[in-house]
């Protein structure tokens, strides 16, 4: 069991296809904290507006959330754009969990920070069509892609270098939308006043500083529990971290054995953009994949 003063969670998107929900109670089993800060996208209501998905292991999360507040964890609630509905509770304590539109944190060496979802910034970054509504359906089907390339490939009738080329050139786009949002995100915290900034949203966890024109500032983005299973963590003295769990690994019947579920912040990116072109496209990727996932 570890302990520390505050952990940081975002974008465990329970109730999604995708969603490592195993991890994240494995995660929450080993580690105990002061105080809990989620981050937004903590249940994808999107996901079970389209086909209800919650299994017993979602439940099991929530529980064990719970269930650290009544053996005495502060919990902030900073609800995001797929847990949204939670909005219109902001300001009020439920089960001793506050729900806050965003949230001023302090850390046990005096430094504040700004606690946000960061779908705000969607407006102001135009660049990923992968956070809208419809992008997140192609999200949740390019997350299946790396497994099956080899039926893709065969299908398209396309030799493999060619969709090399293609990915690649995506993964510099997404990477420019990535700078983008950084920039945005810290540029607000810079205006806020404050030391720094953490949010989740975007998938990629984070931890630097992050130079704007009004100033620098501490960037840090929790990640998420699709691909990542990241959390940002404060140290009893106030040092911030990211951890990266790697706990039992999750394993569906219809997944391939060995590290089929996790991927790394490299891969994490082509994929991503991949979503974006298809939904960018209307490109159909399910009916490519010859799935309907
Ligand atoms: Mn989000």
């Amino acid at each position: 069991m570890t302990s520390y003063r505050t952990i940081f969670l975002s974008d465990l998107h329970l109730g999604m296809r995708g969603c490592q929900a195993e991890r994240v109670l494995d995660f929450v089993r080993h580690h105990q904290a002061e105080r809990w800060v989620l981050v937004g996208d903590v249940v994808d209501g999107w996901a079970l507006t389209r086909s209800w998905t919650w299994q017993q292991v979602h439940n099991d999360v929530v529980q064990k959330l719970l269930r650290e507040v009544r053996k005495g964890a502060e919990m902030v609630y900073v609800p995001g754009n797929h847990d949204g509905a939670a909005r219109q509770f902001i300001g009020l304590t439920f089960g001793g969990i506050l729900v806050q539109r965003d949230w001023v944190h302090t850390t046990a060496d005096g430094k504040q920070l700004l606690v946000l979802h960061g779908d705000e910034f969607d407006g102001v970054v135009r660049l990923a069509p992968w956070l809208s509504r419809v992008g997140a359906r192609a999200y949740e089907v390019s997350l299946a892609l790396n497994t099956v390339v080899a039926r893709v490939r065969e299908r398209m009738g396309k030799p493999y270098w060619s969709l090399a080329a293609a990915l690649k050139d995506r993964t510099k786009r997404a990477l420019q939308y990535i700078d983008r949002f950084e920039e945005a995100v810290a540029a607000r915290a810079v205006e806020a006043g404050v030391d720094g900034v953490v949010c989740g949203h975007i998938h990629r966890p984070e931890l630097r500083d992050v130079v704007t024109e009004a100033g620098a500032t501490l960037y840090a983005n929790c990640g998420d529990w699709v691909e990542n299973c990241t959390a940002l963590v404060e140290h009893h003295d106030g040092r911030l971290e990211i951890v990266r769990w790697t706990g039992p690994i999750q394993r569906a019947a219809s997944e391939p054995s060995g590290d089929g579920v996790r991927h790394s912040v490299a891969d994490l990116a082509p994929r991503l953009a991949l979503g974006a072109e298809a939904a960018g496209l209307g490109l159909d990727t399910g009916a490519l994949l010859g799935t309907d996932r």
